[in-house]
């Protein structure tokens, strides 16, 4: 890490913090019981959406899945919106009707999250193919967990964005679980997802997803690749998470994984190892990093702030995004053309 990186690390230091500090709030807050939507938090994994949130411009998409906070907030997306919605408010990102696996902020490109396990897959492919085919030079990046591998629509978005050689970045995060199944009961352990991708046809490669430092430059590189030359490349992240699979406990006191295991990924986490380096090579005082944490701070309480006074939704528009609202009128005319159109109010 020479000198010039200075800049650009302490930035990414800055962003992964601000990541991980979002997350402790919601979890310390979350037994107030004013978020009653389930949570899936990435603390331990920042390093993977803040590398990558780094490489993409506000101009290029990407979609997630239901553990997606880290990624719509590397990608830009309000925070005060994102909290309002954990909040259930009208003023959230999806108006408080999606909660924390419904995410969207389409000033920055992030198109949407889902709760279904590669879900946003085929959307994002669709995504892309639709950008060619407008000509537009925007990247759709796909977030994927390990278990999305094992999803029949994977492997079908994965054919058709390598036959149109499609713009398209799959960032796998292989945290080693679903849920609570470790990969090697889901998995044949002797074949990594990378190299599945890569026979598939895709560009693909691996990286230490705790060690920012160590992968940063080679992301950016693949990322202008991607640009220049078309893909899809496909990118699996070693990675680790801290919490349970949903809300806001630590799992490690739950006898769910090894403890060895949990004790290898403490001491890889990808903050504190960031941290680190960055004090070793004083590129970084421990009052900056005090000044750090006290301006995310007063950040995160305005948003919360902000997410307790806002209002929720209208009882009156609880039919307004409902698919099924729009089309009932439509579907009931066809079905009984004689009679009067039925409406739902
Ligand atoms: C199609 C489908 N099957 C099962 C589930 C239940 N489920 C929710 S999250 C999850 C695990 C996903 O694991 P992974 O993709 O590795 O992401 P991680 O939670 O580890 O970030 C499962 C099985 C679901 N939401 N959708
Ligand atoms: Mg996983």
């Amino acid at each position: 890490m020479e000198n010039t990186g200075k800049v650009k690390y302490k930035n990414l230091f800055y962003k992964m913090l601000r990541i991980r500090m979002v997350e402790e709030e919601i979890a310390q807050r979350y037994s107030q019981k004013k978020m009653r939507c389930p949570t899936h938090l990435s603390i331990g994994q920042e390093a993977v959406a803040v590398a990558v949130g780094e490489n993409l411009f506000a101009t290029d998409f990407a979609v997630s899945s239901h553990r997606a906070h880290a990624h719509y907030l590397a990608k830009g997306g309000n925070l005060s919106a994102l909290i309002a919605e954990i909040y259930g408010k009208a003023t959230g990102c999806a108006g408080g009707y999606g909660g924390s696996m419904h995410l969207s902020d389409l000033t920055v490109g992030f198109v949407a999250s889902t709760a279904i396990v590669a879900n946003t897959v085929p959307l994002g492919v669709g995504l892309s193919f639709s950008q060619v085919l407008k000509k537009q030079n925007a990247i759709t990046c796909i977030f994927i967990g390990d278990a999305a591998i094992e999803e029949g629509v994977f492997y079908e978005s994965l054919n058709f964005a390598v036959l149109k050689k499609l713009p398209v970045l799959f960032i796998c995060e292989n945290n080693l679980y679903s849920v609570n199944t470790p990969l090697h009961l889901r998995q044949p352990i002797e074949r990594p997802i990378f190299k599945l991708a890569h026979g598939i046809g895709a560009k693909a490669e691996q990286f230490d997803g705790n060690d920012i430092v160590s992968m940063f430059d080679t992301v950016s590189k693949v990322i202008k690749d991607l640009r220049n030359q078309g893909g899809p490349w496909f990118l699996e992240f070693h990675t680790y998470r801290y919490k349970v699979h949903c809300g806001p406990e630590d799992d490690l006191n739950y006898n769910a994984r090894p403890k060895e295991e949990i004790d290898y990924w403490l001491a890889r986490d990808p903050v504190s190892l960031l941290q680190s380096k960055l004090l070793e090579l004083s590129f970084l005082s421990l009052k900056e990093i005090d000044s750090y944490k006290q301006k995310i701070q007063e950040e995160i309480n305005k948003a919360f702030d902000f997410a307790e006074n806002s209002l929720f939704p209208s009882i009156n528009d609880k039919y307004k995004f409902q698919y099924i609202d729009n089309n009932l009128e439509w579907l009931h005319s066809v079905l009984n053309p004689q009679k009067e159109v039925y409406t739902i109010e």
